[in-house]
């Protein structure tokens, strides 16, 4: 099975002032905890300090939309300034339509935050059939591609490229 990634950066990005919001949910603990760890190795590769890095945890999917709106506004109030969220969320399709309904509430959570927010909203939610697929797209099998290093990048490229400091 092909596991596509991001493909080459088209610049050598430098993150070292970037201030990056992670907020994730707990279900599927150990999907999360290899995006997470994806999604903090590609920051560091790209110089985002250890001390811009701000993690805060979620029961489940759902909730991430109306939380990392509240996790930016809370960091607002102490003097914190993210320039982008990365949420993290892993979905596996069971017996019921939850699957469906929180996919769906999910990813328009996220989507309006996008135009709602100043800053860019990366969409880290994998969306499985089943439980295999979710350990393959998280790296959790030798040799595969984890996610979450694209979603690093991508925070990094779309908070420079088009993040609150544009035109600064
Ligand atoms: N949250 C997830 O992040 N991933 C899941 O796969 C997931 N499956 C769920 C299945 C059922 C039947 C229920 C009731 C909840 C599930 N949730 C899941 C939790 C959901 O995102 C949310 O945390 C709870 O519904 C509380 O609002």
């Amino acid at each position: 099975m092909a596991i596509k990634g991001l493909g080459k950066i088209d610049q050598n990005y430098d993150g070292s002032n970037l201030k990056i919001g992670i907020i994730h949910a707990r279900w599927n603990s150990t999907i999360i905890d290899s995006l997470i760890k994806g999604v903090l190795l590609k920051l560091k590769h790209y110089g985002v300090k250890d001390g811009n890095i701000f993690i805060e945890s979620v029961p489940g999917s759902f909730e991430l939309p109306f939380a990392a709106r509240r996790f930016k506004d809370k960091l607002s109030l102490e003097g914190i300034e993210l320039d982008a969220i990365i949420p993290i969320g892993v979905l596996i399709k069971g017996s019921t339509m939850h699957f469906e309904y929180i996919c769906d509430s999910t990813t328009n959570g996220i989507m309006r935050l996008n135009d709602i927010l100043s800053i860019p909203i990366i969409f880290g939610v994998l969306t499985c059939l089943t439980e295999e697929q979710a350990e393959i797209r998280a790296g959790l099998k030798p040799g595969l591609h984890n996610h979450g290093e694209d979603w690093g990048a991508a925070a990094v490229e779309m908070a420079i490229k088009f993040g609150k400091d544009i035109g600064k």
